[in-house]
């Protein structure tokens, strides 16, 4: 059974997943606005991994006796100047997110919960490829600088993203 300080935690936890779902949209609506639709295709890619994110928060809280509250969820940026500008956000996101989950595993540990920690270690591993497929992306952009080649074969490129089954928690 979950302490209520964790419960209320993962819950907040929860709704910062499906905020995360519902930037990576508005990103992804942006793109498709200015017609760079690989760079859309990847946020859409994204946002199906933010819910699978939030999918396993419920189905943790849940399965171990706990209640899932929905909150109302952060109205997200509609615009940005840039593709870079919006990679940037995305990789501040992802660094909060990281933090958060942090903050998590050291109230687990303050808890003495350990079957919480344990489920977060898949999401302490699952940021540093967060973290590490948004800098690449980002990087790309820094060293384009928007060249019109680069931009087309860029957003070819992440016009193949697919998305991958998250492995078992
Ligand atoms: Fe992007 O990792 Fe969840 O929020």
């Amino acid at each position: 059974m979950l302490n209520q300080r964790l419960e209320k935690e993962l819950n907040k936890q929860l709704n910062k997943e499906l905020f995360s779902a519902y930037l990576y949209m508005s990103m992804g609506a942006y793109f498709q606005s200015v017609d760079l639709l690989g760079f859309a295709n990847w946020m859409n890619i994204q946002v199906q991994e933010e819910l699978a994110h939030a999918q396993k928060f419920y189905d943790f809280i849940n399965g171990r006796n706990g209640r899932v509250v929905l909150e109302a969820i952060e109205k997200p940026q509609t615009d940005w100047d840039s593709a870079l500008t919006a990679f940037q956000d995305a990789l501040k996101h992802e660094q909060f997110i990281t933090g958060s989950i942090n903050d998590l595993v050291t109230i687990s540990t303050e808890e003495k919960d350990y079957a919480t920690q344990i489920f977060l270690q898949w999401f302490v591993t699952e940021q540093v490829e967060e973290e590490s497929s948004v800098t690449e992306v980002t990087n790309k952009l820094k060293l384009m600088k928007d060249a019109p080649g680069g931009m087309f074969m860029l957003d070819r490129e992440l016009g193949l993203r697919q998305l991958t089954a998250p492995s078992a928690n």
